[in-house]
């Protein structure tokens, strides 16, 4: 056997693990790892038993908090009835059940779900439905898709090209053809501290305008965007800007995609964000909160038109030749359905509202903190960017993540931004004690 693969040398030292950590620094973290052994609540506990405040909900998914009795245990029983059933030509009652209960939560006008396993395949699933829509409707020309400077879409090849972190794009190749990009909506100069929704920056949403007339609108299938950009660093829609692509889009006829991978399952105060901000996309991208985190799953919804268009076929063929072998999983389901319990006895779906106001004063009492250039906020998300060290980004901001993670709590770093979004049970004692330690952490960094 080798080194590597005896138990006990897992216990004593990471090092030559074969484990490729996703999205992480392997080197510096199987040197010294921060492990994580078990979950309770608003916390996790590591294998020495440290407990750590959860500030950013496991990856922004745990929105009802960990280790639930009821989804736990919803999920064991489904494993112990149906393990697996096959999803094409073939059904299990848990997928109809689930998809009937999410659908009245949806923005009205959404109508119908198409489960997948993550967030990446929701994006590029509902990018291929765009695409496929409108052929079906006459408009094969139709095949430009616009994405947004510094949004996230996932990893996949579409959500990737659609996607506009420059790290996170240039070493991938060419992506995929076709894809354009409209102007992202930072604006520090003029709307740094901005408490929920910045005031400027509604004519950044005329870029979409810019595209049309640079492609012509009659190739453009549609537009993606998160409502608040969450993983490049937390960029709010300023006041009137997705009021503007939506009308733009109308327009021209182009599908308008909210992804609210994030922003869905109550983290604004409502099921979603289109809800929250008054606009309704065409379709909408999901994933993460729909099961708490605890079985991987994803979802697309889509306005009623869109489905249809799909079933104009013979009654006995294939209506549309894409989905996974996990989609609509039974232990997916199950933790949905569970989830969606727990959301609905407890509240989360709306908790947020009343929080708000005192989460945002928390961010922003950090304003006076060293280094902090920005405070970005809206709903049970906030954002604390410090300015980068010379020659060094992402430098400090690594720093205050082991920091923030000696002295009891979790947070996500994005370059030098601080961003955090608690499990929706958060109580206002936490939220005081998140915010502490992050300004003893910001006090004691160089
Ligand atoms: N769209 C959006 C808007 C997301 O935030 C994805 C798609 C991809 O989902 P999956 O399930 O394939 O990861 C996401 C995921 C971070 C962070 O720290 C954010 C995500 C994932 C991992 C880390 O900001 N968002
Ligand atoms: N690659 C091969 C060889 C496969 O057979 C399949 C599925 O049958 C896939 C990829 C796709 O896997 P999934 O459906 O889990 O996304």
């Amino acid at each position: 056997m080798n080194e590597r693969a005896r138990p006990e040398a897992v216990s004593t030292s990471l090092e030559n693990s074969a484990f490729f950590m996703p999205f992480s620094a392997n080197r510096q973290f199987k040197k010294t790892p921060r492990l994580l052994a078990r979950a309770e609540g608003m916390y996790y506990y590591t294998p020495e038993g440290r407990k750590i405040l959860d500030g950013t909900s496991g990856l922004w998914c745990v929105n009802a908090g960990h280790c639930r009795k009821k989804i736990v245990e919803g999920v064991q029983k489904a494993v112990a009835t149906l393990d697996f059933a096959p999803p094409f030509q073939m059904g299990h009652p848990l997928a109809f059940a689930f998809a009937d209960r999410i659908a009245p939560l949806m923005p009205s006008g959404l109508t119908r779900v198409f489960f997948t396993n993550s967030g990446s395949e929701s994006v590029d699933t509902a990018l291929k439905l765009a695409i496929a829509y409108h052929r079906n409707r006459g408009e094969g020309q139709r095949v430009r898709l616009i994405g947004r400077e510094k949004g996230y879409h996932g990893v996949n090849f579409g959500g990737t090209a659609v996607g506009g972190i420059v790290g996170n794009r240039k070493i991938f190749g060419a992506l995929v053809a076709g894809v354009d990009h409209i102007r992202h909506t930072h604006d520090p100069a003029r709307n740094a501290f901005s408490r929920g929704q910045p005031k400027h920056g509604v004519e950044l949403a005329e870029d979409l305008e810019r595209l049309c007339q640079l492609h012509d609108p009659s190739t453009i299938a549609a537009v993606i965007v998160e409502p608040v950009a969450c993983s490049g660093g937390v960029f709010v829609p300023p006041v009137g800007y997705l009021q503007k692509l939506r009308e733009t889009c109308d327009k021209h006829g182009i599908l308008l995609i909210f992804d609210e991978v994030i922003t869905g399952w109550g983290r604004l105060g409502k099921p979603f964000a289109s809800q929250f901000f008054g606009v309704t996309p065409d379709l909408i991208t999901t994933a993460k909160g729909i099961t708490n985190g605890t079985v991987p799953m994803g979802a697309v919804m889509m306005k009623e038109t869109i489905y249809q268009a799909f079933m104009g076929g013979p009654e006995t063929a294939i209506d549309i030749p894409h989905g996974y072998t996990y989609s609509a999983h039974p232990l997916a389901c199950a933790a949905g359905l569970a989830t969606l319990e727990v959301y609905e006895e407890e509240g989360l779906l709306t908790r947020v509202g009343e929080l708000a106001k005192y989460w945002e004063d928390g961010a922003h009492s950090l304003k006076d903190c060293p280094n902090v250039i920005d405070v970005r906020n809206i709903g049970l998300i906030a954002a604390v960017e410090l300015s980068p060290r010379e020659g060094k980004v992402g430098a400090r901001g690594f720093e205050a993540h082991l920091k923030g993670f000696e002295k009891g709590v979790y947070f996500r770093v994005t370059a030098d931004t601080i961003a955090m979004a608690p499990p929706l049970i958060i109580q206002k004692s936490e939220i005081d004690q998140l915010f502490g330690t992050v300004r003893e952490v910001l006090k004691g960094l160089a």
